[in-house]
Order: C-alpha cells, then structure tokens, then sequence
C-alpha cells in the first residue's frame, strides 16, 4: 500500500519534473522557430525553394523531442547547422581531382556574363603555380570585347603563356591549341569562356563544342553571391555541364544566400570562394567554417 503510493509520488513528481524543466518540442513550439528562421534564410537571399527544404526537414528532426526548457533554441541551432551541412558539400579537392584528370589536364571556366570567370581562372593559376604545377592559359572568349587583352594581362602579371586566336574565331580551336601546348610542356590547360545566359543560343551551342573538343576534366561553374536567386537561372542553364562551383565576390555579400541556394539546387559541391579582386583571394570552400559563421 505504502510502497503504491510512494511510487505515484514519485512518478508524478518526476512528471512535474520533466514538464518543468523538458520541453517536448511540438508545432507550437517550432512553428514561430522555424518562421524567424525561415524569415532570415530569405532575407539571406536563400531562396524559396531551398529555405523551405531546410524548414522540413528541420521539422522532421525536431518534433517530438524533449528539450531541457532553457536549450530549446540551441537545440534549434544544431538542428540548423546539421541542415545545413548536410546540404552543403566541401569534398571537392583541387590536388585530387588533377590527379584523377588525364595528361593535360584541362580546366574550364563557365558562367554567366561578369560572374568573375576570368579572374577566378587568373587565381587558379597563382594557386596551382603556387603548388608547383605550370600552368598555360587559353583565351576562350573570342566574343566580349578586351576579353583576350584582359587574359593576357593576368597572363603576364602570373607569368604564364596564353595561347589566343582573332576575336570572332572559333573558341574551341583556342582551347585545342591550349591543350596540344600543355600536353607538350606538361603544363595545367586552363580555359576561359565567354560570359552567356541560356538565351544566347549561339554562344551555348559554341560552349557545348567546345566541350566536345576538348573534353575538360574540371569545368567550374562560376557564380556571383551577389546575383542571389538569380543563381538558381545559372545551374540550371549550366545543368550537366559543371563539376564544381565557384561563388565569387563573398567579400561584399557575406549573406552566403547565393551558396545555400546553387548547393541545394545543383547538388553539386562548392570548391571555391572568391572574396576579392587580388589573386590570392580564393579560398577552399570549408562548409564548418562557413556554418559555424551564419548561424
Ligand atoms: N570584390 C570582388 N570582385 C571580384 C571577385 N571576382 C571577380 N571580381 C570582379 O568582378 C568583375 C568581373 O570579373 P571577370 O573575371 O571579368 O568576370 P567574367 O565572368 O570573366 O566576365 P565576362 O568575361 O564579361 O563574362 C571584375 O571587376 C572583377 O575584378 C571577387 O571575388 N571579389
Ligand atoms: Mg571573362
């Protein structure tokens, strides 16, 4: 009798406990949490599409979980950097992928007009010279203006050749001399192309040749951060014909929106991040590091 009676003390007392001091997370709890942030990742120019997966699946992490009551919000927190470094992919290692490329490799630059192609291709090189390997550059934009002038002023700046044809010429036949010059000289070939959106019809059929032609072992798909939801437009027009992504121009738009957002939609991982116009401003995408600074 005594023995009951201590026992339903002592579970209710427990309850009280817990309903004290635990908190069962449930949609009224989450539903204003994961509004705010929800609210945040937009105003991060995370898109729509990518700030809604992260919202279900947070949701699906965290309902139904006790929480001691003071730790639901950082409880939330981890559920938010685990998303997102679930989403987010950092594999992609420069050293390993040359070594799994054929002799040359050849590298492409792609992407939209101004993402910062050129100069991310120009920061490879000092990269990639860096760590020993030569480099030799091709001037694959034969279409914008100062194109060619402006690669070979990297090159000269870097010390590096640049193999270059006549504005209007066949863009591939640039990148085949590239290749023959670096497969001759044991040399990295790293191609430049002309800036164009999926409207260009002309200049992605030439793109597409000259993949064809000189079938690159890495094509980088170059986006601005700044550009925001418009990264979207890029990976798909892109779709299929990029390996890794490089976000340029992080050092004026720390949102890192554009990052979640081209993750999320590509699938495929971000190498690199440019944050400023010199050629040492190109950094090894680290997901933890940036993670750890979003959230
Ligand atoms: N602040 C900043 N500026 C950058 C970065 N990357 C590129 N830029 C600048 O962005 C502008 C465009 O860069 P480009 O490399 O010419 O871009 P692009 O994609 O080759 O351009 P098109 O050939 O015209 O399509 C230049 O003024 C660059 O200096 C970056 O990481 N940070
Ligand atoms: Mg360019």
């Amino acid at each position: 009798m005594l023995k009951r009676f201590k026992e339903s003390v002592k579970d209710f007392s427990s309850d009280v406990k817990s309903a004290v001091t635990e908190k069962e997370l449930e949609e009224e709890t989450l539903n204003p949490l994961l509004e705010e942030l929800r609210l945040k990742l937009l105003q991060s120019n995370v898109s729509l599409e990518a700030a809604e997966s992260i919202e279900k699946e947070l949701r699906q992490n965290l309902l139904g979980q006790k929480v001691p009551r003071t730790k639901v919000e950082e409880k939330v927190n981890q559920a938010v950097k685990e998303v997102l470094l679930d989403l987010l992919d950092d594999s992609f290692n420069i050293e390993e992928e040359l070594k799994k490329s054929g002799e040359p490799p050849v590298i492409f630059f792609i992407g939209f007009n101004g993402s910062g192609k050129t100069t991310s291709a120009a920061k490879l090189t000092h990269r990639l010279e860096e760590n020993g390997r030569e480099v030799v550059l091709g001037a694959g934009d034969t279409f914008r203006a100062a194109s060619i002038e402006q690669l070979e002023e990297h090159g000269r700046n870097l010390d590096v050749p640049v193999i270059s044809h006549e504005y209007e010429s066949d863009p591939a036949a640039v990148g085949y001399d590239t290749v023959e010059h670096a497969e001759k000289e044991d040399k990295v070939a790293i191609v430049d192309t002309a800036g164009r959106s999926h409207s260009n019809t002309n200049l992605m059929n030439e793109l597409e040749k000259m993949v064809e032609v000189n079938s690159p072992d890495i094509t980088f798909l170059v986006v601005d951060a700044l550009s925001g939801n418009d990264v979207l437009e890029q990976a798909e027009a892109y779709e299929g014909m990029f390996d890794a992504i490089i976000v340029t121009k992080m050092d004026v738009d720390e949102d890192g929106g554009a990052i979640i957002s081209i993750s999320e939609r590509s699938g495929k991982p971000v190498a690199f991040v440019g944050n400023g116009q010199n050629y040492e401003d190109l950094e090894s995408f680290d997901k933890e590091a940036f993670v750890e600074k979003i959230v």
